[in-house]
């Protein structure tokens, strides 16, 4: 598995985002893709939940935007193994340099064309529960992206303009809306520029921080696009147990004390530089 250069976390600081080749090999990425299909069909290899919880996983969103899985890993052991992979948290653990590394949530999303943009926010407006910022996604595309199937598209820089509010609308986003909230969090001194687009072939992908501000554009194409993240927690995250009350699966923090790290049964631990962890 690849290993990130200083060069990667140098280019990780300044833009708050790297892009990075080759994250999962075609026979990860046919893994994947086959989990995709049996979460949509209801089918669960390994299904972690409590068992007074387990129910068919409902996607957030519409048909018309993405189908936006959450934590598929707990419900598929394919996508554990991916998810738990030593070597993606290294990578994870690298570019936040942080000794450790947990996994917080992963993301299946499946975005048939032609639709509707997904607006552009912040990750951590949705991990409140963390005392810190130190957390970081990585996107991988597992079709060959191109701009007309609306692949991840970045703001540069937009990691240092601090926490902003999320948008009204995440997930069935439109021309008008698409931007709000970054016009919120733009600062005066900010001209809006270029934006990154992660136009890479299927196993590619971003490693981004959770302040980057990032959407997608409509797939405009009759294709689905496909595309599955991963979100990770580093050392200085802690829970604040006072601000659970509001997400989507308060179950996942079970066993973790106010002030703990974010690691337990659901959010283990995936990589640690120090070998008696
Ligand atoms: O796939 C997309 O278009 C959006 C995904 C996203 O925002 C995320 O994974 O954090």
């Amino acid at each position: 598995m690849h290993a990130i250069t200083t060069d990667e976390v140098a280019r990780f600081e300044r833009d708050g985002f790297v892009v990075v080749q080759d994250i999962l090999d075609a026979a990860h990425v046919t893994r994947v893709l086959a989990a995709m299909d049996r979460v949509h069909r209801g089918e669960y290899t390994l299904d972690r939940r409590p068992v007074n919880l387990r129910k068919p996983l409902a996607h957030l969103g519409r048909g018309d935007s993405i189908r936006w899985y959450l934590n598929a890993r707990i419900l598929d052991r394919d996508l554990w193994s991916i998810a738990t992979h030593p070597g993606l948290g290294a990578m994870a653990a690298a570019l936040l340099r942080t000794p450790s590394i947990s996994i917080v949530e992963d993301q299946l999303l499946d975005k048939p064309g032609p639709g509707l943009p997904c607006n552009f926010h912040q990750d951590y407006g949705y991990w409140l529960f963390s005392t810190s910022t130190q957390m970081i996604t990585c996107w991988i595309a597992l079709v060959d992206m191109t701009l007309e199937l609306g692949p991840l598209q970045l703001i540069p820089g937009s990691h240092r303009w601090g926490h902003a509010s999320n948008p009204k609308e995440l997930i069935a986003g439109s021309e008008d809306t698409w931007m709000e909230a970054v016009e919120r969090a733009r600062p005066a001194t900010e001209p809006a520029g270029e934006l990154a687009s992660v136009c890479v072939r299927a196993g590619s992908g971003v490693f981004l921080h959770c302040l980057t501000f990032h959407g997608s554009p409509a797939n405009q194409s009759t294709n689905c696009r496909r595309a599955f993240s991963l979100h990770w927690a580093g050392e200085d995250c802690k829970v604040d147990r006072l601000k659970l009350a509001d997400y989507t699966y308060p179950y996942f923090f079970a066993g973790i004390p106010n002030g703990g790290r974010v690691i337990n049964k659901y959010m283990p631990l995936v990589y640690s530089s120090r070998t008696s962890e």
